[in-house]
């Protein structure tokens, strides 16, 4: 199947921007661009609502997390305990760093409030006064511009004392985290945010019952809270009109690889590759497609085979693989599989937190077999060990970064084992690695 193929619907029909709707207009991060796009007009809408009557609606809407798990948002809230007499917390998770995933960083850059205004939504629905933003470190432009974007919402009254003149008080903290993958799993970033080491914590609790400061909280992704106020505003039937019935609404697809044209593609849930990779021009000139990961690194990788899979929760689950992220990294026939997955496997076993023994030990062994395909100093039954060795991460680690890691070597296995026959008869890489760069 040659990927560039037109599908029949005309791609521009499938494009529903919404959150990126003014990406390119000039200033479009600020509180006067927000208000003219009908910024603000969700939460008016929330703040005349009883906090539960906001928490059933979302709940209605049907809107999944769009951090990698696809749990209801709605429901996530509704777990948070009423009347404990505790504080509660909603933390975002903006620490965006699995590889290919490059969503929640531009939408910060160029729609701040759009997060911002679905923030205060969500707090004033779990009665929470005091909201984080996890924020990747290393991303100082957008930590500059958030900083700004919340010093604006103070100013306009969208956050501190008595909101709107509602009577309901917010305060909103910028945290930086220092740049692990790790804290991005949600206890992990709870343990950094209260300032230890990051490492994940077992879960139950979850951090609905016990989570910052031991005090029920909300950890949901950029993504999720900034999709709140469109819902609150044009109403859940307008969300629910698009994407299928249990994946419904819009989200950011992250084209990558050997595509014509990589970028941010916002469109219906359920769509598939091929109709993407429309929108994207295709792969490069005179290339196929051979591979494929529908929701980044940590998700089973597809071949050529599934171009026409729904991109939803229900789709890429029944094809073999998860949703994730929806970071779509795209490789074409001049790559080889095996070094795509060593790279990654190196990702993995460089970010392990270290404190469970499958994952700390795993990944690092993992690596060693890997590199040992490519440097031709592996023989068949190591195709095998590394399966066995992804076997006794799977499911076996504290947390969901060893089930990440584990995933490519299973997949690239089912689908490319030849590539790794080969590696071991041909006694190394068969590839030329030069041709594979994006500009060769
Ligand atoms: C209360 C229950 N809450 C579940 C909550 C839970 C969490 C959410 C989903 O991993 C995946 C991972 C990555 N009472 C609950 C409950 N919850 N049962 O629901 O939980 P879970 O365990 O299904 O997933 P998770 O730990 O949130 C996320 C995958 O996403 N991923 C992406 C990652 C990207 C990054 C990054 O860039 N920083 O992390 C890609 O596929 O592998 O499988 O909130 O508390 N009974």
């Amino acid at each position: 199947s040659v990927t560039t193929d037109i599908p029949e619907t005309s791609p521009d029909k499938l494009l529903a921007p919404v959150l990126s709707a003014f990406w390119d207009e000039p200033e479009s991060w600020t509180l006067s661009t927000y208000l003219r796009h009908d910024g603000y007009q969700g939460l008016k809408k929330a703040l005349a609502m009883p906090p539960d009557d906001v928490i059933a609606y979302v709940k209605d809407s049907g809107l999944r997390g769009r951090g990698g798990a696809g749990f209801p948002t709605g429901m996530k809230w509704q777990f948070i305990p009423q009347g404990d007499g505790k504080p509660h917390y909603l933390v975002v998770n903006a620490d965006e760093s699995e590889p290919g995933t490059c969503k929640d960083i531009p939408l910060l850059f160029a729609n701040p409030h759009s997060l911002i205004e679905g923030i205060v939504i969500a707090c004033h629905a779990i009665r929470s006064n005091h909201a984080f933003i996890y924020l990747r470190g290393e991303v100082v432009p957008v930590l500059r511009r958030l900083h700004e974007a919340v010093r604006e919402a103070y100013a306009a009254g969208y956050l501190g004392k008595n909101v709107q003149g509602s009577g309901f008080d917010l305060e909103l903290t910028v945290h930086a985290g220092a740049g692990a993958y790790i804290c991005g799993e949600e206890t992990a970033l709870l343990d950094s945010l209260e300032g230890r080491r990051g490492q994940p914590r077992l879960r139950p609790p979850f951090p609905a019952v016990e989570g910052l400061y031991a005090c029920p909280t909300v950890v949901n992704n950029v993504e999720s809270i900034a999709s709140v106020p469109a819902i609150m505003h044009r109403g859940k039937d307008w969300f629910k009109s698009m994407g299928s019935e249990k994946s419904p609404g819009f989200t950011l697809y992250s084209l990558s690889g050997h595509v014509a044209n990589p970028g941010q593609y916002e469109a219906p849930l359920g769509i598939t590759l091929r109709q993407l990779l429309a929108m994207g021009g295709g792969m490069r000139p005179g290339h196929r497609l051979k591979f494929w990961t529908p929701g980044g690194s940590s998700t089973p990788l597809f071949t050529d085979e599934h171009l026409d899979v729904p991109l939803d929760y229900e789709g890429v689950g029944a094809a073999g693989s998860m949703l994730g992220t929806k970071a779509l990294q795209c490789f074409d026939e001049t790559t080889c599989v095996v070094r795509a997955v060593t790279r990654w496997t190196e990702f993995y076993a460089h970010e392990s937190c270290g404190k469970c023994t499958p994952c700390r030990e795993g990944t690092y062994w993992l690596v060693q077999l890997m590199r040992d395909f490519e440097a031709g100093k592996a023989s068949m039954s190591d195709i095998d060990k590394i399966t066995d060795i992804a076997d006794n991460i799977n499911g076996k680690a504290f947390c969901a970064l060893g089930d990440g890691a584990a995933a490519p070597i299973f997949s690239s296995v089912k689908h490319f084992r030849a590539e790794y026959e080969a590696h071991v008869t041909g006694k190394g890489c068969p590839f030329d690695h030069n041709k594979s760069t994006l500009w060769a």
